[in-house]
């Protein structure tokens, strides 16, 4: 197994195959020790009514294994979904960086992605409003390279050793384990208005970036800044872009809270579903690039996680892309025990001098010897190297490998001093010599100290609808906090950021409305606006709603139109089942008002049915009225039609009304749907 060939896409999946096991099918019961069984739901007692004997190795076995089957979640990001994929760089990056995957367009590397929220347990949802992290592991010909990423490209903090202050405060209280998944409550917002570095991140945390659509339809940032070193030993600042092809989109909080409710695996299902169906998930990898001689040519450190290097100042340059096309076969096997770490790196990838980077270069081998139970997690399969591995590390608990021979130290002269170290010309790792000097202190430098400018060229960037979002997200948040001083300290320091923004969300939660702040930014930077991302229809979900006595008609051509645009449709109606039209045609219906509602879907058309009854009427109109208020596209027909206007809900942009076989209406109703939500609406 630990030998040296050719790494290809298929690289983990032929390793992985190597410890799959067969199904049970078919198969005859045993113990773990092979002994076959002849029964399986009766422990071994003394007569029928008697107690149970200890000498039931089998009872035993069953039960032990039982009680010892969870491993601790991860402290921080334990709800995941993962999914394998390829990686492809579309032209050599020999010029920055002499990492091998990143050299010939012609090698797909094999990748492992697991995306997660941050603050809930493994078991809590996926819509709440949180940072969602974007991991991918590149089982490269030199070794693992991790890009352990989130969906924001700054974060809260500018020094590691605040991070376990930040997570004990975001967390459900420790008193009472109140609220799950939020970070809406009195501690966190107690942290923020005390940790005054957090304002930028904050204000991305109120966007709709925290409340993405799908895991397919976000963006990934490495965050820190990097090193690419290239073969001369030259190196450049990087930090990495990941692209979704599909645009970046956000559900909205209303939306997004009753999704937690009908549907918690929404992300998760989204992703799944996708891959099954083929539609694969595609990101673009991009890099930003700054000379060494730049470090000091901005009016931010680039050191300082808390800041992005704006697009528009520093071009993001498309490098390659990657396509997650595989489900895993175990959710535990690989998306659980996969263990990410930033320190995992190949020969011209490096790190800088980030505080907070360094701090997470100590923190995830510490985590998962704790999760993992030992020093032996890189032996688990998911998280094996394709390369072959060798050195002299030995033992410890869970040691799967039978290391061969007598010698199994460095240096040695009865195995011939291997295994041997080599050069960096012979593809040993070599650390970037940057030259640091200084004296021991526990200070941050003052190019650090501005925490407000950027926050507010967040703010300015945003499109009227977004900004409006994030006063929503603010009254919603403070206006879970029960300290008043908290929400006043809170509004006082978002005043240094937009007056009246802050204003606005002063008035709604019984605080001092501020009167002054300080910053008065006027930069912007349009990338970071979603209004300004990719719009497309493709691997969208409609739904069709239709009662017996529906117009076939209407309804097929509509279905086929979506279908041929790469929206996915699906019937919806009071029952499941074949649903019957007029002409006798059937077409089954997949969910009920009651199973999905319109949450469930991006887009909505009603068409109803002659035979629909007072209930269905009912049910048609609040699916109508949730699809509105979430500004999402509506295309009405037949009695459809008849049930929008009842509710004097007004027409305009994204909903199409009229007959469903023109051409006209399923064109209007794809290129609804491509542009995503409506917020004209939000005025009405
Ligand atoms: Fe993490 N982070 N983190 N983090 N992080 C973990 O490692 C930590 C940070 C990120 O799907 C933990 O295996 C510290 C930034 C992702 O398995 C832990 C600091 C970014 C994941 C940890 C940070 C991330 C983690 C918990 C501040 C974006 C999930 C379980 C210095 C660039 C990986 C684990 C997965 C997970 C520590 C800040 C991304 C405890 C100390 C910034 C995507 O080691």
């Amino acid at each position: 197994m630990n030998e040296e060939k050719e790494i290809n896409e298929n690289s983990k999946n032929e390793q992985l195959e190597l410890f799959r096991s067969a199904d049970n099918q078919d198969k005859i019961m045993t113990t773990n020790q092979g002994l076959k069984l002849s029964e399986d739901e009766f422990s071994l007692t003394a007569g029928e009514r008697g107690p149970t004997l200890l000498e039931d190795f089998h009872f035993r076995e069953k039960m032990t294994h039982f009680d010892h089957e969870r491993i601790p979640e991860r402290v921080v990001h334990a709800r995941g979904f993962a999914a394998h994929g390829e990686f492809e760089v579309y032209e050599s990056m020999k010029s920055f960086t002499k990492a091998k995957f990143l050299q010939d367009p012609n090698v797909k590397t094999p990748v492992f992605v697991r995306f997660s929220t941050v603050v809930g347990s493994r078991g809590s949802l996926d819509t709440p409003r949180d940072v969602r992290g974007f991991a991918t592991k590149f089982y490269t010909e030199e070794g693992n390279y991790d890009l352990v990423a989130n969906n924001i490209p700054i974060f809260f903090i500018q020094d590691g050793i605040k991070f376990p202050d930040l997570v004990h405060a975001i967390k459900p209280e420790p008193h009472n384990e109140i609220p799950q998944a939020s970070a809406a409550h009195d501690t966190f917002w107690d942290w923020v208005s005390q940790n005054q570095e957090s304002a930028n991140m904050i204000m991305w945390l109120m966007s709709d970036r925290a409340i993405p659509r799908s895991f397919r339809m976000m963006e990934g940032f490495g965050v820190h800044t990097f090193r690419f070193v290239n073969e001369e030993g030259k190196a450049h600042f990087v930090k990495f872009h990941w692209k979704p092809l599909l645009g970046t989109h956000s559900l909205v909080w209303d939306e997004a809270q009753k999704l937690g409710g009908k549907d918690p695996d929404f992300m998760r299902k989204d992703l799944w579903d996708a891959i099954n169906m083929g539609n694969n998930a595609e990101f673009e990898l991009g890099v930003q690039i700054l000379e060494e001689k730049d470090e000091f040519a901005f009016d931010f450190d680039v050191l300082d996680a808390t800041k992005i290097w704006p697009e528009e100042d520093i071009p993001v340059r498309i490098i390659g892309k990657m396509t997650l096309n595989r489900n895993v076969d175990n959710f535990f096997a690989e998306t659980e025990q996969v263990a990410f770490h930033p320190g995992n790196v190949v020969p011209g990838i490096d790190f800088t001098n980030d505080p907070l980077l360094q701090t997470r270069l100590f923190s995830y081998t510490d985590t998962q010897l704790l999760r993992l139970g030992g020093p032996n997690f890189h032996e688990i399969p998911i998280n094996r190297p394709v390369c072959p591995f060798f050195n002299n590390q030995r033992d410890g608990f869970h040691r799967q490998t039978i290391n061969k021979g007598q010698v199994a130290y460095h240096n040695n002269s009865l195995a011939n001093n291997s295994p041997k170290t080599v050069s960096p010309a012979e593809g040993g790792y070599a650390h970037y010599q940057e030259k640091v000097e200084g004296r021991k202190i526990r200070a941050r430098s003052e190019s650090f100290k501005d925490h407000f400018s950027q926050a507010t060229l967040f703010w300015n960037s945003m499109s009227a609808a977004e900004k409006q979002h994030i006063i929503d997200a603010f009254r919603f948040e403070l206006g879970k906090v029960k300290s008043k001083d908290v929400r006043q300290n809170v509004v006082n320091m978002f005043a240094n950021v937009d007056l009246d923004m802050t204003q606005a969300f002063a008035k709604a939660i019984d605080v001092v409305v501020p009167t002054s702040g300080t910053t008065n930014a006027t930069k912007s930077s349009p990338a970071l606006s979603q209004e300004n991302t990719l719009k497309k229809p493709n691997t969208r979900k409609a739904v069709v709603v239709i009662a017996d006595g529906f117009n076939s008609i209407n309804v097929k051509a509509v279905l086929e139109v979506l279908e041929s645009n790469g929206v996915h449709a699906t019937i919806l109606s009071d029952k499941l089942g074949p649903i019957k039209a007029l002409d006798g045609t059937e077409l089954e219906s997949k969910h009920t008002f009651l199973t999905d509602g319109s949450v469930a879907f991006d887009a909505v058309y009603v068409e109803g049915g002659a035979n629909a009854n007072k209930e269905f009427e009912k049910d048609a109109k609040i699916l109508i009225k949730e699809a509105y208020m979430h500004y999402k596209p509506i295309a009405v027909t037949s009695e459809g039609l008849l049930w929008f206007e009842a509710q004097q809900l007004v027409k305009g942009p994204g909903i199409i009304a009229g007959k469903g076989q023109t051409t006209e209406f399923a064109t209007q109703f794809i290129e609804a749907i491509s542009a995503h939500r409506f917020w004209e609406r939000q005025v009405v």
